[in-house]
């Protein structure tokens, strides 16, 4: 626990605590709060280490005085995260970014932080110093076997490192596809990144799972291997059943319902875990729920639809990988970090919300108006409240920001931390 975080939550919570309540007050008299509570204690999200330092575009990125230096900062950082918002008690890494010498002396750090470790992420989309070969022209999906089999065994490394870490997943995205028509040859590369994937699946863990991320474009711009739900569908099924698809957010033609590849996927029992971040053009990362938080519930009702027909048949309960992935670019990691998993956890209990039996009714005789009716009253209630009391009663922050800022936290860690040079750019 960080003294100061603590203390600031006592302080604002205090000062915030009697409106609060009025607020939460207003709501009993339409939500049973409790219940909804209890529901939405279940939900967690992983906070991904590259999202605490600041993002940037391929043009530019703007260090913030403070910000993390190194992983052990990054887990400091992630650790401020769950004390303000208590749903976020797991970090995903990313390697090689995130390599240390003593992964046991990085797990200490992190227990030592109430944390633990989420799904390990490989990379494969760009090449490190001392790297033997490079992946200009891709990587599981390379033509060339000596690139594909380095491409493995890093993947291979990812999965031991993760042991260390106390992991129980992957996940695999790669970048690999092509610029050009004529380029490459769409259905071997997707024969190689079969083969490749299969390797990499047969060093699972019994109860690991490999998580398959599609991306519809970018950082190849004509084709992309994995570019869609149905290519990840299908990579999952030729895998097995330790396989499944990651859906991020982002990774979508603007138009597309991703609601109902939710839905789909869901139903296929193929729907691995989430990306969450939010966008109105393309990958654009930005924080969830603030371009689109209709999208956003309409993907919790779909998850909150599955997890009920899962319970209803008596089978494994539905619970994917949830993790953030986004680009900080303009704001402070940590403040948007926050009011991302706020911006979550209110639209899940939006869907926990949903009159779930009258919809199905409504559903089955055809009732158009009252079925998107019961859609609107549960989207539409204020649910504030009852996130911030769901983060009260297990010590977390009312007001997250509020906390945050009167804490002084990341003025106090830039008195330590080296300011990042400037002038580096990256999508990170
Ligand atoms: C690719 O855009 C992606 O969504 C993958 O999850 C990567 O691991 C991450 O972003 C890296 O920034
Ligand atoms: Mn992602």
């Amino acid at each position: 626990m960080n003294n100061a975080i603590s203390e600031a939550i006592s302080r604002t919570n205090a000062s915030a605590a009697a409106d609060h309540e009025v607020r939460l007050d207003g709501l009993r008299k339409f939500v049973d709060v409790n219940d909804t509570i209890d529901k939405l204690a279940a939900f967690e999200v992983a906070v991904p280490t590259w999202g605490v330092g600041t993002g940037g575009t391929r043009f530019a990125r703007f260090p913030i005085p403070g910000e993390p230096t190194s992983i052990f900062d990054k887990i400091d950082d992630c650790g401020v995260i769950q004390e303000l918002v208590t749903c976020c008690p797991r970090v995903s890494p990313h390697f090689p970014w995130d390599d240390v010498r003593d992964y046991s002396e990085l797990r200490d750090h992190a227990t030592a932080r109430n944390l633990g470790f989420d799904a390990v992420n490989s990379n494969t989309f760009q090449d490190q110093a001392k790297q033997q070969h490079s992946y200009r022209h891709g990587s599981l999906t390379h033509s060339e076997a000596a690139v594909r089999d380095q491409a493995i065994a890093h993947n291979i490394d990812c999965i031991e490192v993760g042991k260390a870490l106390g992991s129980s997943a992957l996940t695999v995205w790669i970048g690999d596809g092509s610029n050009y028509p004529g380029q490459s040859d769409m259905a071997r590369s997707f024969d190689r990144y079969l083969n490749s994937a299969r390797e990499i699946y047969a060093a699972l863990p019994d109860d690991w799972t490999m998580l398959i991320e599609h991306k519809l474009f970018e950082p190849a711009f004509y084709s992309t291997v994995i570019q869609d739900w149905g290519s990840s569908y299908l990579a999952a099924t030729a895998m097995g059943p330790k396989a499944a698809c990651l859906v991020d957010l982002g990774h979508h033609a603007p138009s597309v319902n991703i609601e109902m590849i939710v839905a789909r996927l869901a139903w296929a029992g193929k729907l691995g875990g989430f990306h969450f971040n939010d966008s109105k053009y393309g990958d654009d990362d930005l924080d969830s729920g603030s371009i689109q938080p209709f999208q956003l519930f309409l993907v919790f009702n779909e998850l909150v639809e599955a997890s009920a027909r899962a319970s209803g048949k008596d089978t494994v309960p539905f619970a994917p990988a949830y993790m953030l992935d986004q680009s900080h670019n303009v704001t402070d990691p940590i403040e948007s970090l926050a009011v991302s998993a706020d911006a979550l956890q209110c639209a899940c209990a939006r869907a926990l919300l949903v009159d779930r039996a009258s919809l199905h009714e409504a559903q089955d005789a055809n009732d158009v108006i009252t079925a998107r009716a019961l859609l609107q009253d549960a989207y539409q209630t204020d649910v504030r409240p009852l996130v911030a009391e769901t983060r009260r009663r297990r010590g977390g922050a009312i007001d997250p920001i509020a906390a945050y800022r009167a804490s002084g936290y990341r003025n106090e860690v830039a008195k330590t931390r080296k300011l990042v040079a400037v002038g580096s750019t990256g999508i990170v």
